[in-house]
This record gives structure tokens, sequence and C-alpha cells, in this order.
């Protein structure tokens, strides 16, 4: 239930508070001009009818019905915070990014923390991956870690997630979530056991948003001042450790405080108890990559910490409360494809795929001009570029100044003309013959083994079996049947163990 007295339940208390020595604004229309009432519409005689004149009304009435933009198609749910990163170790030796230049520098960062699957008001405590997303204000521009609290995904190829997606979603018909969907979907795509193992385990349901680690997940590579390249992935670890909720608990707050994680990440923070997180990054090197056991860019998998171990970077504060929920977290544009000089993409098809898809979205949901929006504008430094107009243009549009290149007229140049000693981009080499190659059977299971048998204890074990089989009982028979097999590849007792679950279940039911 909702705390009465929390600094939430609060808010408007003290924003009256704040401001009650200020005087009261006049009450203006979208034009400016004043309102004489707006606690009574224009009407011929008292009983109405209405007149098309009412400027007053019509202003008010036009503008909600248009308040809804398009909600994201995935992490449609979410609550967020700002605050700053501050580097704590020198990794200037892998990484020329400013945002990494000195110990001590601080960065200021926006994050968006979310659930996956359901709507804008669905319950904070689903189990559902969380969306851990980080835009990173640097004076080279804005950086984006778009990660989740998983250091693994579902798939390991961008071209199955529309479909992948609509598991999660309504049955086309029923406008229902569908059992059979989802485990259709996951045993026909054995590459999702191991993000499916983490969601069904204790982490699938964190306990809101300030007691999990969030990652970049997928391997990046960073480049020096000296154009040397290494492999890369970043972890955000919780420094106020973790703690998941259990399944009964978490699907009693699902009915009784459906916004849990919200409210509670906004009480945190309005009570001056800043969640933080420490950065900390793996590194491989080229030369590592070639011998590596797996394909070092397959999204389904770690990389072991014992042979590729945690190194220190820095620390990540969450001290303010954005003042506007839509303008500073419903309209908030994150993107891989936003990187800066020294971070950049490694071949993973599904990074690569995730650099089409998020700005492709942003301009569907918040328009051509979504850069313009503060919460998404690289204020800390300046953009001079030949792009023009479009709608909801809110800037100068560069003003008088050329609006093509190359030109004469003392335009913005490019680094190049500008005689710049070194390129922003390293320089790479692929080649391969080009072909739709499967991905399906790259050892799906070796991880998974390592996972069920070495990470989660005996209890937690039981619990995960406990979770798959209190889902799957409701897909039919064949789905449960090929979900024992599935599981039995990683740990054969474990596949019994779902098993002897579904059979109880079974049994309760009769
Ligand atoms: Fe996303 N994802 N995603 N995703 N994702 C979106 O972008 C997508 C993936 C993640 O708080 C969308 O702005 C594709 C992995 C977060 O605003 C969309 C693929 C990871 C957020 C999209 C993935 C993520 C999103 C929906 C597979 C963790 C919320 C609205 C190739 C490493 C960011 C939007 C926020 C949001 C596409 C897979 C994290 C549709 C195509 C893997 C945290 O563009």
């Amino acid at each position: 239930m909702a705390c009465p007295r929390s600094k939430a339940a609060d808010q408007l208390k003290e924003y009256a508070t704040n401001v009650e020595k200020c005087p009261v604004d006049a009450l203006t229309a979208s034009t400016g001009m004043t309102i004489d009432s707006k606690l009574q519409s224009l009407t011929v005689g008292p009983r109405g009818p209405l007149l098309m004149q009412d400027f007053v009304f019509t202003d008010e009435m036009a503008h909600f019905n248009r308040e809804r933009i398009p909600e994201r198609v995935v992490h449609a749910k979410g609550g967020g915070a700002k605050g700053y990163f501050e580097v704590t170790h020198d990794i200037t030796k892998y990484c020329k990014a400013k945002v990494f230049e000195s110990v001590g520098k601080r960065t200021p960062v926006a994050v968006r923390f979310s659930t996956v699957g359901g709507e804008s008001g669905s319950a904070d405590t689903a189990r559902d991956p969380r969306g851990f997303a980080v835009k990173f204000y640097t004076e080279e521009g804005n950086w984006d870690l778009v990660g989740n609290n998983t250091p693994i995904f579902f798939i390991r190829d961008p071209i199955f997630f529309p479909s992948f997606i609509h598991t999660q979603k309504r049955n086309p018909q029923t406008h229902l979530k569908d059992p059979d969907m989802f485990w259709d979907f996951i045993t026909l795509r054995p590459e999702t056991t191991h993000q499916v193992s983490f969601l069904f385990s204790d982490r699938g349901t964190p306990d809101g948003y300030r007691f999990m680690n969030g990652y970049g997940s997928h391997t990046f590579k960073m480049v020096n001042k000296a154009g040397e390249a290494i492999y890369v992935k970043f972890h955000f670890k919780c420094d106020q450790g973790i703690k998941n909720l259990m399944a009964d608990k978490a699907d009693e707050l699902a009915g009784s405080d459906p916004d849990y994680a919200n409210r509670d990440l906004f009480n945190a923070i309005a009570d001056g108890n800043f969640p933080s997180w420490t950065l900390k990054i793996q590194v491989m090197t080229f030369e590592e990559a070639e011998k590596f056991r797996w394909n070092p860019f397959d999204l389904t998998k770690i990389w072991p910490q014992a042979e590729f171990p945690l190194i220190p970077v820095g620390k990540m504060v969450l001290n303010e409360n954005p003042k506007n929920y839509f303008a500073d977290v419903e309209q908030i544009a994150f993107a891989p494809s936003h990187m800066v000089p020294g971070i950049e993409p490694s071949p993973d098809k599904m990074l690569q795929g995730r650099l089409f898809s998020y700005p492709d979205t942003h301009r569907h949901r918040l328009g051509t001009n979504y850069m313009q929006i503060p919460i998404n504008c690289p204020y800390r430094t300046r953009v001079k570029n030949y792009q023009r107009d479009g709608p909801q243009n809110v800037t100068d549009n560069q003003g008088n100044a050329p609006n093509y290149y190359p030109n004469s007229f003392h335009g913005p140049r490019d680094g190049l003309e500008r005689g710049d000693s070194q390129p922003n981009q390293s320089t790479f080499n692929v080649s391969g013959d080009v072909k739709r190659y499967s991905s399906k059977d790259d050892d799906n299971f070796s991880q998974v083994a390592t996972f069920v048998t070495k990470v989660l204890s005996a209890d937690e074990r039981k619990r995960l079996a406990e979770n798959i089989a209190g889902h799957v009982k409701d897909a039919q028979p064949f789905l449960q049947e090929r979900v024992i097999k599935q599981w039995g590849q990683a740990q054969s007792s474990l596949g019994d163990l779902i098993k002897s679950l579904i059979e109880d279940h079974k049994k309760a039911k009769m």
C-alpha cells in the first residue's frame, strides 16, 4: 500500500510549502492571455449550448486530446532519476573518451529503470528483466549505455526480436498474456535457456530498482589515444547489495502496490538516501577474442570473471528526482548508437540491430527533432550540423548558417577538413562470406549448467524449478514436455524436478 506520509505522498504539500511566499501566478491560456474564469464554460444561457468562441475551453480540450504520445513498445513502465558519474580509477590506457579522462572527474547522468513486457500502467514487480539505461551528458556529446539488470539476453540474432517480444505481449485474439506463446518460442529457440533461467530465478523479481546490478550486456569496443582497441563489457555493481522479492511477495505487491519500484526510488532520493552503483569493466584483447572458446560477441553468454576480472572504473550516484515525469522520464530517448569517441560497437549482431532500432523508434514516438527535447539535448556540447526543419523544431533552426556541406561560407567542418590528427573512429578489418548464418546450436547449455549448479544455491535452484513449473503449468502438455527436456539438458535433476512439480500442480487441480 502507498505509505501516506512518504515524500512521494506529500509531493503537492511540499510544492505548496516551497512556493507559498511567491505571489500566485495569473492563470493564462496557451497564448499567454490571462483567463477570467476557468470554472465555467461559455454558454448561451445557464443550461447551454456552448459557444465555439470559447477559446479557453477549446484550447484546453484540444491539448488534452493530444496528451498521450505512443508508449515504448517495450520497457513502457519505468521510473527515472538524475545524478552523476565519478571516475575513481584510471582507465585511459584503454579508452580516450573524456568521460574517463581523469580520476575525480564528474559527468552528469540521467537514468531510467523499467520493466520490459508490460504496458505503462503495469505492475513494477512482474517477473521480467529490468531496463537499466544511463545517459552520460559528456562534453563530447551524449553517451547512452542502454542495458538491463542481466548480463545476457534471450536471443543472439536481432531478427527474432519482434517475434520474441510478441510472445511476451498479448494474444492477438484474447488480448491476454499467453503461456503457450511464451513457452513455444522459448523451447523452439534453446539459446533462450540461459536468460530464462536468470529470469525465473530470484533475480527475476528484484526488490525495486535500487537493489539490482546493471549491465551494458553487449561486448563493446574501447579505443585509447593511440588508436589501440580492446573489447569491453560494462557492469554496474549495486552498492546497496542485491535484494530480491520472493515470488509470492512480488505477486502480492503487483495487486496492492503496482507502482512499488517507482515509489521506492522516488522516496529514497527525496529522503537523501541516494542509491549508487560502482562501474566496472571486463577487458578482452583482440587476440584473446580470437582464441576464446565461445563467440565473444554472443549476447546469450557471459565472459567468466575468473578469466576476465572486473576492473573498477567509477561510481554512479542518483541524487535528484525528476521535476516532471513526462519531461524527464517519458520523453527520455536512449540509443546504443549514441556513443562518443573512444567507445564503439563490437560486431555483436544484437548490438548492431539495436544501433538502428532505437533512433528509429524515437523518430516515431517523439518526432524527428527528438534530440532537441531538453532531457535528450547534448547540452554540454554544441550541435552544429546541416540538419534543418522538421516537425516540432523548437530551436532557432541554426539560424542563417549555410544548410549544405561542403560549403565555402564558414559552415561547420568535419575532422578531415579541420585537419584533426586522429580520427574519432578506429580502423578495423572485416571479411567473410555474406550469408544468413544460423546460430541456433551455438552451445546453448554449458553456461546454463554453470549458472544452475555453481551460481545458484540448492534453495535457489529449487525456487527456479518452482517458478518455471508454476508458469509452464498453464501451457499445453507438449510444451511442458519440451521445457522439462530443455532444462534437463542443463542439469538432468533440474529437468526431473520441474517435471515432478508440474505433476504436483496437475494433482492439486484434480
Ligand atoms: Fe531494447 N528496445 N531492444 N534492449 N531496450 C527499447 O527503445 C530493441 C535489448 C533496453 O528506458 C525500445 O526507446 C531491439 C537488449 C532498455 O527508455 C526499442 C533489441 C537490451 C530499453 C528497443 C533490443 C535492451 C529498451 C523501445 C534486439 C539490454 C528502455 C522504446 C536487437 C542490453 C530504455 C525505446 C528506456 C527499449 C529495441 C534488445 C535494453 C523498440 C531491436 C539486449 C533498457 O527500440
